[in-house]
């Protein structure tokens, strides 16, 4: 009896302290390094799905336009669109309304090249699979016949070329061909489907349009069986003319995602261990994860913050994901404003777009800080270094945390400095709703220590980003 009192006594002492360990594996340290500078920042994770205004997805009113302050100041880098939704269906039932998608997409073509952002385009919105089709829809190559796909893919390239849109284009093959929402057959019929589409905007487009794939809805990896069919598929030998020049996935598995899951550094890694497996893949072309964020509270400030910066960790181009339909896919910038009456009484801006803002336009130009580590995943942040207006920017999120969150600068000293200034920046959530502009937190003035460091203490609200602003 006493053995057992004691036993349970030591089991309580060891939980304790393991819980105790826990909780301190929870609490993030970011550690910027000023000597070590890479790239400049070019604001790669600033994309948006849809979200842009234009007159079809309108139809029949006419569509309004975002003030320019408010769609330059998101300083977007990549819009991915095809026509999806509108009141006009896709090639796969009607020419008429194959018309109207790709005048919706035209329009959106023409927005994101008006700031030079990238464009992606998506072939399965304007043949109709926009995943409110009706079930009578076709798809490409069903029962083994790729002709009338092909009939849309003539008329599709052709309209490219006439109006002059292959400039800053990439194609993504086909969405989430993983799920049957938007591929209802086998993944044979898919990877025909693949190869078909892929020679065919190869040979009528040429290499200046890099063609992606597979967008997928779940993550690269060896132990996922549609990802290696797929890359088993791409390694034959007969089909080294289809293996894609940008690869795409998604990171859609939300805010509850366990252990600060949903990780695109985890998801680059196990891409790298899957191409490794084949030596005909490559591993060192662009990776772009072109959804990410649920509507469940991953569109909020500490995340997308936290993304953005696990993103650039690994290289990795992205876009926001999406959650309106109908006009509502197309009135907001994927929700980093918030529409009055879907755009026509105007927008207001999220905390969301003070996020992108200070990515896209404060960031860009810096040379990025590497070798940021952190002790937790939960926690990152992103850094740039601007000499010219002796300032370095730093972008922290979370996912889910509050409280202390230390941020260590290492090599100030090197900036032939004593002491910087500290501007601290909140960017509420507001519950995903309007946010004017960052809270000051504090404005100070700190002094090296004997190291050449300092460190910042975010005291941190769930939910909300921080920015610091350092000046020498
Ligand atoms: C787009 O790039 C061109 C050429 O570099 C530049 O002149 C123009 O100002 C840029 N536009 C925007 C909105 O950044
Ligand atoms: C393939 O489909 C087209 C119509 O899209 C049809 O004209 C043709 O006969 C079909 N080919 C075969 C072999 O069934
Ligand atoms: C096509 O677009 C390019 C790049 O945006 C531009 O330089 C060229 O003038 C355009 N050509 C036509 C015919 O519109
Ligand atoms: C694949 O492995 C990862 C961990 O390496 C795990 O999180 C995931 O659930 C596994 N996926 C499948 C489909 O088994
Ligand atoms: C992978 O390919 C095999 C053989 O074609 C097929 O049976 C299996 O269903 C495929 N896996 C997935 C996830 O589609
Ligand atoms: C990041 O990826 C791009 C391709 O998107 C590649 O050109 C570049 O070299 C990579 N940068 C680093 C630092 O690895
Ligand atoms: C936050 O917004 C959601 C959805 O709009 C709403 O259901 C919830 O009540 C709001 N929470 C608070 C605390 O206002
Ligand atoms: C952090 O903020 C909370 C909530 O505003 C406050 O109660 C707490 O005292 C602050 N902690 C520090 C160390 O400033
Ligand atoms: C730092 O702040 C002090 C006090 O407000 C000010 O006098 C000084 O000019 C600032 N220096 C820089 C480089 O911003
Ligand atoms: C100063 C600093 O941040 N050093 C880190 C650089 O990255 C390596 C590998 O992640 C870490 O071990 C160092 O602590």
């Amino acid at each position: 009896m006493i053995f057992n009192v004691f036993y349970q006594i030591l089991l309580i002492l060891v939980s304790l302290l393991l819980s105790l360990s826990k909780a301190n594996d929870l609490v993030g340290e970011a550690v910027i390094d000023v000597c070590k500078r890479g790239k400049t920042a070019t604001g790669q994770a600033g994309g948006i799905l849809y979200g842009i205004p234009n007159d079809p997805a309108y139809s029949p009113d006419k569509a309004p336009t975002i003030p320019v302050d408010l769609q330059l100041g998101a300083g977007l880098t990549m819009v991915r669109a095809g026509g999806a939704q509108i009141p006009f269906p896709g090639f796969s039932s009607s020419i008429a309304g194959y018309e109207q998608r790709f005048e919706s997409t035209l329009e959106n073509y023409r927005s994101a090249r008006a700031q030079n952002a990238t464009f992606v385009l998506l072939p399965h919105d304007l043949w109709g699979a926009d995943g409110k089709s009706p079930s009578t829809v076709r798809y490409p190559c069903d029962n083994g016949n790729c002709s009338f796909y092909g009939e849309f893919l003539d008329r599709l390239t052709g309209d490219l070329k006439k109006n002059n849109m292959t400039d800053g284009l990439k194609i993504d093959i086909w969405n989430e061909p993983d799920i049957s929402l938007f591929w209802p057959g086998t993944q044979d019929q898919y990877l025909q489907s693949w190869s078909y589409a892929f020679r065919k905007y190869r040979s009528a487009l040429g290499p200046s349009v890099p063609l992606q794939g597979p967008a997928s809805s779940s993550l690269p990896a060896l132990n996922n069986s549609w990802w290696t069919n797929y890359t088993t598929y791409l390694s034959l030998p007969q089909n080294c003319d289809v293996i894609p020049d940008v690869w795409s996935y998604h990171h859609l598995f939300g805010r509850y995602s366990p252990n600060c899951g949903n990780d695109p550094v985890d998801s680059r890694k196990s891409l790298s261990e899957l191409l490794k497996k084949y030596n005909k893949l490559p591993n060192d072309i662009e990776v772009q994860v072109n959804e990410y964020g649920t509507y469940d509270g991953e569109q909020v400030p500490a995340y997308t913050a936290w993304f953005i910066s696990r993103f650039e960790r690994a290289n990795i181009t992205a876009g926001r994901a999406n959650w309106g339909s109908g006009r509502g896919l197309h009135d907001d910038l994927a929700r980093l404003l918030l529409p009055v009456n879907e755009g026509l009484g105007g927008w207001t801006t999220a905390g969301d777009w003070h996020v992108l803002n200070y990515y896209t336009k404060t960031q860009s130009g810096g040379r990025k800080l590497h070798n940021k580590s952190t002790k937790s995943k939960c926690y990152d942040t992103f850094a740039t270094l601007h000499p010219k207006d002796r300032a370095i920017h730093i972008l922290a999120g979370t996912r889910g945390q509050s409280g202390d969150y230390p941020i260590i600068i290492n090599g100030l000293h090197t900036l032939g400095v004593s002491c910087v200034n500290a501007s601290i920046h909140e960017i509420p959530s507001n519950n995903a709703s309007t946010v004017i502009s960052p809270n000051q937190v504090s404005n100070t003035q700190i002094y090296l220590n004997m190291y050449g460091s300092i460190t910042v203490h975010l005291n941190m609200t769930t939910d909300s980003a921080y920015t610091i602003d350092l000046t020498y």
